[in-house]
């Protein structure tokens, strides 16, 4: 039991990390351009160009973990109440 457990924890790290991505991603293509990023965002060509690591011109859920501080901070907040 406590290995399904653990097994779950590790299923779910990357689920929950996923979900940057697809809270942006209006393609479904698994990653983020910088089109779908400014739908929410006021993040510079510059800055983007910054996060995108591989320089593939898309951000992957593990770019977009990297960058988070300071893509994320020129996002709209999100509604809580
Ligand atoms: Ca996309
Ligand atoms: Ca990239």
């Amino acid at each position: 039991m406590k290995k399904f457990i653990l097994a779950l924890a590790l299923i779910s790290t990357p689920v929950l990390a996923q979900d940057r991505v697809s809270k942006f991603d209006k393609n479904n293509d698994k990653v983020v351009d910088l089109g779908e990023l400014n739908l929410n965002c006021d993040v510079s060509e510059k800055l983007y160009k910054t996060a995108d690591k591989n320089q593939d011109g898309v951000l992957s859920n593990a770019e977009m973990r990297i960058a988070k501080e300071y893509l994320f901070e020129r996002c709209r907040k999100e509604k809580k109440d």
